[in-house]
């Protein structure tokens, strides 16, 4: 079989780009290891971006985001038992949504008529043939393409098929997040960042019944029970919090991870499979969108092609920054003694207090510019 792009992984990143490049008139393959159940029910982000908004707008896809996304102009930064917001909109004239990343994936998948196959195993790519084998409903196929989009996450096969070429710059960060869903009124209507002595906590939401919130907790730590979290949230966020059925539970390791250069061969590197943020920053769903959004963009040009990872590479540092910078402010690290916290704190009061911090953080907020 041959295609023009051979996309592994359907994902949010190998779904937007399939769709992209439908519309291109660009012929593609996406293979996705898992069932279309697992895939539409994975619970991950949350916030969208005002790019990643005006891409689904482009690909024909905004619909069902905009008649049921939530629209925030401001978050809230709360340390010391108050709450300080952060008028993203005032500041850089731009919002982010809520809408469930799990909708963006739905509604990537109902728009794709063929060429995406679930439940393939067995995946291997070789990166200067451009050919893909994989197996699926127990037949070993063979994809030939003039290029592979490594959109695989960061468990994926694509990015240990180059492994040799590539530099990895990694942080990996001693604690971890405990995420709930819960049948509850939000407590805030706008999503809470909570700075505290016994650890980081945040409130989000996916609709006015549904709350989303998290906890710092060590990295392997095995859920707590329900009457835990809630008492450890009302205490980090020094209030209580609106309480409902925990409808879900799970724990997530928090890493910052890069690899350079995000293309080798005919295989390029796109999401998560190239690059990994600590959630803080809410940047992962949205950066693995502008990947894909400059991948579409590239194909067919052979001088963008050829600078697609050093593009690429500039927004993924300011995002790998910026989560980073949040996620020092925010946390307790062990072994922080009273002078860290007073320099988190101070930190904090300035963010809140000057214009040009705030600003700083809202610009990188609500996302810069996606290059195209
Ligand atoms: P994904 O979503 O991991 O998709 C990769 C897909 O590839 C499939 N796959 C394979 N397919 C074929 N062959 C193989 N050998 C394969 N190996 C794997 C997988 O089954 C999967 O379907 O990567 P992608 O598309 O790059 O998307 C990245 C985002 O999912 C990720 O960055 C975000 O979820 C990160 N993230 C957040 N990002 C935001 O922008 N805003 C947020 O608010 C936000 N919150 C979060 C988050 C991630 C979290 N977790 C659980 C890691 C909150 C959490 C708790
Ligand atoms: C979420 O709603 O899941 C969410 C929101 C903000 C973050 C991370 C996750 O920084």
């Amino acid at each position: 079989m041959r295609t023009q792009v051979a996309i592994v992984g359907g994902g949010p990143a190998g779904l937007m780009l399939g769709r992209l490049l439908e519309l291109r008139g660009i012929e593609n393959v996406i293979l996705e290891a898992r069932d279309r159940e697992y895939v539409q029910q994975r619970v991950r982000a949350g916030v969208l971006e005002q790019a990643t908004m005006d891409l689904m707008d482009e690909v024909g896809l905004g619909e069902r985001m905009h008649r049921e996304g939530l629209v925030h102009e401001g978050v809230e930064l709360r340390f010391n038992g108050e709450g300080h917001r952060i008028p993203l909109t005032e500041l850089t004239g731009r919002a982010i949504t809520i809408y469930g990343q799990q909708e963006v994936v739905k509604d990537l998948i109902d728009a794709r008529a063929e060429g995406l196959h679930f439940n393939v195993s067995d995946v291997r790519v070789d990166p200067e043939a451009g050919v893909v084998r994989y197996v699926h409903e127990d037949a070993e196929h063979v994809l030939e393409a003039d290029l592979i989009a490594g959109c695989d996450g960061f468990h994926g096969v694509c990015r240990p098929a180059v492994a040799d070429v590539l530099t990895v710059y990694e942080r990996e960060y001693p604690f971890g997040w405990m995420g709930i869903l819960a049948h509850a009124a939000p407590t805030s209507e706008e999503l809470i960042y909570a700075h505290h002595e016994r650890g980081f906590a945040l409130a989000s939401l996916r609709s006015p019944e549904v709350s989303r919130l998290y906890l710092q907790c060590e990295p392997d730590e095995e859920p707590w029970s329900d009457e835990a979290i809630w008492t450890e949230l009302d205490t980090r966020f020094g209030m209580s919090v609106n309480r409902g059925e925990i409808f879900d539970k799970g724990v997530t390791p928090m890493r910052s991870f890069v690899v350079e250069p995000m293309q080798h061969g005919r295989l390029y590197l796109a999401g998560d499979a190239a690059h990994i943020v600590p959630p803080t920053g809410a940047k992962g769903l949205n950066t693995a969108m502008a990947d894909v959004a400059l991948l579409a963009n590239s194909i067919g040009d052979e001088a963008k092609l050829a600078a697609y990872s050093q593009t690429a590479l500039q927004r993924v540092w300011r995002v790998q920054h910026f989560s980073w910078w949040m996620t020092s402010m925010l946390h307790r690290f062990p072994g922080d003694d009273d002078f860290q916290q007073r320099v988190q704190l101070s930190q904090l009061a300035y963010t809140v207090s000057s214009t040009a911090q705030a600003t700083a953080l809202a610009e990188n907020y609500v996302g810069l510019r996606f290059t195209l």
